[in-house]
């Protein structure tokens, strides 16, 4: 007798493990411990045992009874809490569904349009061509000279022998040239690659560059668009410098300085104390450039201006961290 309440209960465990709801451990609980369960049944039956087996018989039934009462108790309270964690993971659709937000422009792209905008208005189209150029078209053509520093290995990237990764997007303007009679009026802008990395450098990155190719353009005529372009770009009221410099693709050549932005003029950290900020390269094109590309120098002449849009963007919204525009933070980001 002892062996059948034994295998009741060993048989009611088992049966407990393959259970999935509550119903299941319910139709249990009836099966064993209720009024026709087999527990129970077990229990009223005693009466007909042996008289010497009834006591001990009848304390194991009332020990399964018990087992069993809180196996099935503690089986569904497991289910249970169960059904309380998934709910807690579950999607809640009576909530507010979060808003799509609208994604905004690279502060570099935004201001690269700004700067094509302002001189669209001026009537120059845009154009744009290949980052991988032949060294023709990135250094030969531009009167650059086959032992200039910036056509060695530290400063451009050479994917072979005779092709580079374009370190300025003068090559554009060569291309332009060459399937185009004068005049013209264009700028490029584009990604531009150097072999240069630290605080203030990065390997990509981007510029805006000019031509413009007519009868009798003089050195007043690129001022006066400079100088518009400048006023618009930053503020009417900014003071401008023309200063000579040297590019071996314009005679004369000159660099435009802005009033410091930070210190107007008094000297600071962002000017290295001389009041001033250089934005712009640019100059009357070389006739070897012109000549290059077939143009008629005695006819023809013009002006060329280049710029860098990251240090432009720096300087115009007061950023004092180039690896800003490369860190897709977007707090950073969606603020132009
Ligand atoms: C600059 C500064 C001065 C330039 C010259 C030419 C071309 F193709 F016409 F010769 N394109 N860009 C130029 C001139 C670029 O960047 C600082």
């Amino acid at each position: 007798m002892e062996n059948r309440i034994e295998q009741i209960k060993s048989e009611a465990i088992e049966a407990l493990k393959e259970v999935a709801d509550i119903e299941q451990i319910k139709s249990l609980s009836v099966k064993y411990l209720g009024r026709k369960g087999l527990v129970t049944l077990f229990l009223r039956n005693i009466s007909q045992l042996p008289p010497d087996q009834r006591p001990e018989a009848g304390k194991q039934a009332n020990i399964t009874k018990k087992e069993l009462e809180k196996a099935f108790a503690e089986a569904i309270s497991d289910i249970e809490n169960q059904d309380q964690g998934a709910q807690a993971n579950a999607i809640d659709v009576s909530l507010p569904g979060r808003p799509a937000t609208r994604g905004t422009l690279h502060p570099i792209t935004h201001i690269t349009r700004q700067i094509c905008s302002i001189f669209g208005r001026m009537g120059f189209d845009v154009a744009e061509g290949p980052e991988i150029e032949t060294d023709y078209y990135n250094f030969e053509a531009l009167n650059i000279p086959k032992y200039h520093p910036a056509r060695d290995m530290q400063d451009t990237f050479y994917v072979s022998d005779n092709i580079v990764l374009r370190t300025h997007t003068s090559p554009i303007q060569v291309h332009i040239m060459e399937q185009n009679a004068p005049p013209i009026r264009i700028v490029a802008p584009g990604k531009v690659y150097r072999c240069d990395s630290d605080l203030t450098h990065t390997p990509m990155f981007n510029q805006v560059e000019g031509l413009l190719v007519d009868e009798q353009i003089s050195f007043g005529d690129l001022k006066g668009i400079l100088e518009a372009f400048v006023h618009e770009i930053f503020d009417e009221q900014i003071s401008l410098r023309f200063r000579p410099s040297f590019f071996p693709f314009t005679e004369p050549s000159a660099e435009v300085d802005i009033l410091c932005v930070m210190c107007r003029g008094k000297g600071c950290k962002v000017c290295s104390n001389t009041g001033w900020l250089e934005v712009l390269g640019c100059g009357m094109v070389h006739p070897a450039v012109f000549e290059n590309v077939g143009y008629d120098t005695r006819r023809y002449n013009g002006f060329a201006f280049g710029m860098g849009v990251e240090r432009l963007a720096m300087l115009k919204y007061g950023i004092n961290d180039l690896r800003m525009f490369f860190e897709s933070d977007y707090r950073f980001l969606r603020q132009f």
